[in-house]
This record gives C-alpha cells, structure tokens and sequence, in this order.
C-alpha cells in the first residue's frame, strides 16, 4: 500500500532515525503494528534480500538496513498484544561447537527477522546438548546450525543426532549452511533444508513452515 512505501524505502536506504519517525507518524495515524511491519518493514527487507542476491547490495548495507528494521520494530513492540500472532515461527539458530565465525550467522539471523520470523539467536561454539534445549525452551520450528569450518563440519552430525534422539526436540526442522556446506553434505547427513546464503536460508524457511 502506498502509505507504507515510504517505510519500505527508508528501511531499503537503512536509515534508522527516519523509520523511527515514519513509525511514530503511522502509529499516529491510526495504522496497525501488524500493517506496518507487513506493508513496510518486510516489504523493504524483501527488497534487501532480493538486491543481496542479485548482488547489488553489500553485507554492510544490508546490516544498516536490518538494524533501520530494528529502530521501527522498537516503536511496534508494545503496541502488539499478546494475541497479535506477529511471527511465522520461532527459529533457534547458533553456530556449532569449536567454531567461533558469526558474521554469516548473525546476517541470516536478521534477513529471517526481516523475513517475519522470531529468531533467537545461540551464539557460536554450541555444544549439541545446548541446541537441543534451546530447541524445547522456545519451542522452535526450524533450527539452524551454521559452520566455517571444514573441520568442524562433522558437529553439524551430532547436534543432529542429539535433536532427533530427543523425544520433545525430535521434530523440528533442520536447515544447515555456512561456506564448506553443500547441499550433498544435507542430503548425507539428512537435515530438512540447506541454503547457501541469507536470503536462500528465508526461502527455505519459508518452506519448512509451511
Ligand atoms: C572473518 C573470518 C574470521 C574471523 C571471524 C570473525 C567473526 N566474528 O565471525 C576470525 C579472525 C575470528 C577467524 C578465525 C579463524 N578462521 Co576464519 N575466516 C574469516 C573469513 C575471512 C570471512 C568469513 C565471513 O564472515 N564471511 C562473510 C559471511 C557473510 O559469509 P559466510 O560466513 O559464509 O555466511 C554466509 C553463508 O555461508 C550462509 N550461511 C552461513 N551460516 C549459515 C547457516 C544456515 C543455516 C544457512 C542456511 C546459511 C548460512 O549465509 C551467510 C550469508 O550469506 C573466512 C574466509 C572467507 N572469505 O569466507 C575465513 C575462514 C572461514 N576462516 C578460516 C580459518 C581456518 C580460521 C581459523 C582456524 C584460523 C586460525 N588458524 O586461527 C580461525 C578459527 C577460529 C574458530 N575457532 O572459529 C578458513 C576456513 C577453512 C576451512 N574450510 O576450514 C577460512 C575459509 C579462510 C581460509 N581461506 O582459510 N576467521
């Protein structure tokens, strides 16, 4: 719609000062937080997405957009009530043990926020037992493990053993990536999906949550 263009925009440019203004000027407006953050804010970061892929845009710009996202998420936030179902689905994500990399990590954990998802994200160098109770704790539909490492490689197994040995965290879905990853290596290892990169990971969580 086009009241909310400007928003999409303002987040496109990533500049937090002005969606935070545009935010409070909806809001007062009358507009919906759940209007705003469908109409405007994933609006703009599906436009992020789509130029990151395309490679027209860098991760430096797109970090300053998610971050623009963030500004206006802060105005929205206590105005959703707890019956407003903002999220598509909580995903844990964190990077396995033994590997300290969380820059790709922390750059699909905002394209998925930007993607309408509740994130939380682990940290690096996870034991597997902590995936799974993380998985239990927020109740979580897809789980995403990262790695850089080509050593480090063979814990993506075990924090998938550990999940799918468990009674509670069993079912979630499992989605890997990270630079030595390949879609062989998740088809080998059995996990629901793989992308090679941020805006492939929205896509494919997208799917899971079908
Ligand atoms: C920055 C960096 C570091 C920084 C990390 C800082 C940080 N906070 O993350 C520091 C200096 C700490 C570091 C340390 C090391 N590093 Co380092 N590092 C890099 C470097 C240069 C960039 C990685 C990066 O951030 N890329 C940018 C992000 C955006 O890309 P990305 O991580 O690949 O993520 C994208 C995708 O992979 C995907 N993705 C990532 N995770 C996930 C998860 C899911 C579920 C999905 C769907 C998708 C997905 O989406 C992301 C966004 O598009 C790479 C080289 C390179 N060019 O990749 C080496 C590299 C990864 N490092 C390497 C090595 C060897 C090390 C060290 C062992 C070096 C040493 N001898 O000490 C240590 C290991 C420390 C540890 N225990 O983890 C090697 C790994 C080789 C291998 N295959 O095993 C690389 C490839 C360099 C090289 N050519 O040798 N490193």
């Amino acid at each position: 719609m086009a009241k909310y263009q400007e928003l999409a925009d303002t987040v496109f440019r990533g500049d937090a000062a002005k969606c935070r203004e545009l935010s409070l000027k909806l809001v007062d407006g009358g507009a919906g937080p759940i209007e705003i953050l469908n109409e405007g804010l994933y609006v703009g970061m599906a436009f992020v997405g789509d130029k990151f892929k395309s490679g027209e845009m860098f991760i430096p710009e797109v970090l300053r957009a998610a971050n623009a996202m963030h500004e206006s998420m802060d105005v929205l936030r206590p105005l959703l009530t707890e019956t407003e179902e903002i999220s598509k689905g909580t995903v844990v994500f964190g990077t396995v043990q033994g590997d300290l990399h969380d820059i790709g990590k922390n750059l699909v954990c905002m394209m998925l926020e930007g993607g309408g998802f509740n994130v939380v994200d682990i940290g690096v160098d996870i034991p597997a037992e902590k995936f799974v109770e993380e998985v239990k704790k927020n109740k979580a539909k897809v789980l995403g493990i990262s790695t850089l490492l080509t050593m480090t490689m063979p814990s993506i197994d075990d924090v998938v053993k550990a999940v799918r040995a468990d009674n509670v965290a069993k079912d979630v879905k499992i989605m890997i990536g990270g630079a030595p990853v390949t879609r062989q290596y998740a088809d080998l290892i059995g996990v629901d999906g793989y992308a090679p990169d941020a805006t492939g990971a929205v896509d494919v969580t997208n799917e899971l949550c079908k």
